[in-house]
């Protein structure tokens, strides 16, 4: 006989441990500080700037695949563009690229979209696919969470499924959900917000409005990437991703900005008490 390749290991080890560790690893996610919804680049962009920061953050994604509309560029050709800077934040990712005409770089999708679902992995980021965003948690009129829900069952006819969603908390919510703005539009549909609809091509115009615009729409809600453009009401930019980039990074920051004040608050505040009772 000759010597297995393989480790002796079989079926119910295998099962157990994709049980085990998925089990495990929701649910020490079952809490965490952000929950960003929707892995395409800018969703993916900001999960990895918080990561890289030290934060708890769970990515929920609808598709089995990472990435949204990354891979492929305009009319299914698999380049994509950016315009100045946002070469500097494919330098920053190790993505190689060239410069088409002055302040326009291109690259090939595949690399690109790999290469950032890499950099959020590498941060620390945790992933829930295949799980849509149904509605969100919110607790004195600030958002705490997300309704989560297998894809597969949302995909069900009504009348052969009835099965109830679980949620997960967080202190800050993403919409990184593209055109769809999902997590916006629950909230308007609770008559907590009102979104104006994404409007006609402009690059020139769409790129700086959309990083400008970057933001929170709601207590404890950031919505970044196209999800600005569908929440104000303003011009697309077709397929060019630098403002995808930037809107994640710009998000990060502006949660990190809030975390860093909270703390800043809470030290103080135990100090005080501390002083107190040392009096
Ligand atoms: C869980 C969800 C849900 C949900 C949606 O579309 P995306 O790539 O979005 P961005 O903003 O990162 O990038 C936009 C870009 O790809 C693009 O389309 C551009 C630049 N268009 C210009 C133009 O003019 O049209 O990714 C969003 C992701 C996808 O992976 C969805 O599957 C996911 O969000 N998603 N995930 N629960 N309810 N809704």
């Amino acid at each position: 006989m000759t010597k297995p390749i393989f480790s002796d290991v079989g079926e119910r080890e295998i099962t157990r441990a994709i049980l085990e560790q998925f089990a495990s690893q929701l649910s020490a996610y079952v809490e965490s500080d952000v929950i960003v919804v929707g892995g395409g680049p800018a969703g993916l962009m900001a999960a990895r700037q918080l990561a890289s920061s030290g934060i708890k953050v769970l990515l929920i994604e609808r598709n089995n695949y990472l990435g949204g509309g990354f891979w492929i560029g305009g009319y299914l050709m698999n380049k994509v563009t950016f315009r100045a800077p946002a070469n500097e934040v494919l330098d920053e990712l190790g993505i190689p690229y060239i410069e088409h005409s002055p302040g326009l770089f291109v690259t090939d999708g595949p690399h690109a979209c790999s290469k950032l679902i890499a950099a959020a992995c590498d941060a620390g980021v945790k992933f829930l696919q295949m799980t849509v965003f149904e509605d969100a948690v919110i607790r004195d009129e600030r958002i705490a969470g997300a309704v989560i829900n297998w894809t597969p069952v949302t995909a069900l006819p009504r009348e052969i499924t009835c099965v109830d969603p679980v949620a997960i908390e967080s202190r800050f919510v993403v919409d990184a959900t593209g055109h769809d703005a999902a997590v916006c539009r629950r909230l308007e549909e609770r008559g907590l917000i009102k979104l104006r609809g994404y409007g006609a091509m402009w690059v020139e115009r769409s790129e700086d409005l959309v990083v400008e615009h970057t933001g929170e729409v709601y207590p404890g809600l950031i919505v970044c990437g196209m999800a600005v453009t569908t929440v104000y009401g303003l011009p697309r930019m077709g397929p060019t991703f630098g403002a995808m980039l930037l809107s994640g990074k710009r998000a990060a920051d502006i949660i990190l900005g809030q975390i860093h004040v909270e703390e800043a608050v809470s030290e103080r505040h135990s100090k005080l008490s501390s002083q107190g009772e040392s009096e």
